[in-house]
């Protein structure tokens, strides 16, 4: 069976990734996901400086998914590009993903500066979607400065490029934001990022359970399937061919890796499952994809993806 999944002039050997935040945020977990099945892996977000994040408890698992006000803790810029640099130089012909999210235009301009002029090879994801600094609003809601940045950024960077999208809930923002996206050469667009600031209460204790932004958090997990499979399928109808989408949101088995592939992602990310239960979820959702392509006659992705039929 044939996983082969494309990006830019990337190949990667099956579609299968962590989503940016979880098992990437040091060199140990970063070094365990390298060395698992998963066809590529993305560093957390970062920012010029480190940064310690939001209060704990931050991050908190619910029987129906995951709640995070994580407030972007991450070692700071150089760490993972020093990190993938040295991934690219022990492993040749093989790259990862670096994920950027500045706390402003200038932070982030500075980042891609920074990438444009080092010897990184592999795609970069401008975050337009942390949900969880206080005071600093998801910029994939702004349609504007979305469009700003984008103009700013393919000013000069010369790579390839991607951005992590917020969720939407209606078709005039679809419609707006793709619009925006097809006027630039944009390697992906990813659907999507967790679904901001949430509540989940503890009805015992009759209390929120995390400690920033007075309980509000980006909800990841079952809860969001739905919403990333319409995102992944509404920007998958409306973008350029050759910007390729990657899906993120809900994923815990194969059978939903199937499901973001037919509505035309081209790679699937594990977040909220990957953090409950570590690489070894790659092996076992590999598996269960096989199965099914194989039960359905299926030799390769390219047979089915995008295919998601009408009534
Ligand atoms: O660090 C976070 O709080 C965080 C980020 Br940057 C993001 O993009 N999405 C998310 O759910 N949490």
């Amino acid at each position: 069976i044939e996983l082969k999944s494309k990006i830019a002039q990337f190949e990667f050997e099956n579609p299968l990734m962590n989503a940016s935040g979880v098992w990437c945020e040091n060199a140990e977990k970063l070094d365990e996901m390298k060395n698992s099945s998963s066809g590529s892996f993305v560093t957390k977000s970062a920012t010029p400086q480190l940064r310690e994040g939001n209060p704990s408890p931050r991050y908190v698992e619910v029987p129906l998914g995951s709640i995070n006000s994580m407030g972007l803790p991450n070692l700071g810029f150089d760490f993972y590009l020093n990190y993938s640099l040295k991934f690219q130089e022990e492993n040749p012909g093989k790259i990862n993903f670096l994920s950027i999210a500045g706390m402003s235009m200038e932070d982030n301009l500075e980042m891609l500066h920074k990438l444009n002029d080092s010897d990184f090879k592999g795609l970069t994801e401008l975050n337009l979607s942390c949900p969880n600094v206080p005071g600093k609003p998801q910029i994939g809601y702004d349609f504007e400065a979305t469009e700003k940045i984008l103009e700013k950024a393919f000013e000069f960077f010369k790579k390839p490029l991607g951005v992590k999208l917020p969720p939407y809930f209606d078709f005039a923002h679809f419609d707006e934001m793709a619009e925006i996206l097809n006027q630039f050469p944009l390697a992906y667009v990813n659907c999507i990022n967790s679904v901001g600031n949430g509540l989940y209460i503890d009805t015992e204790n009759e209390s929120v359970v995390i400690k920033p932004k007075d309980g509000f958090g980006g909800i990841g997990g079952a809860y969001v399937k739905p919403t990333a499979l319409a995102n992944v399928r509404a920007f998958y109808t409306r973008l350029n061919k050759n910007i390729k989408i990657i899906g993120c949101g809900g994923v815990e088995s194969g059978k939903d890796v199937f499901e973001h592939l037919l509505c035309g992602a081209e790679m699937v990310q594990i977040g909220t499952h990957l953090a409950r239960n570590g690489v070894q979820v790659f092996d076992k959702i590999l598996t269960e994809l096989s199965e099914i392509m194989n039960q359905k006659g299926y030799n390769s992705i390219d047979e089915f993806r995008g295919k998601l039929k009408s009534l």
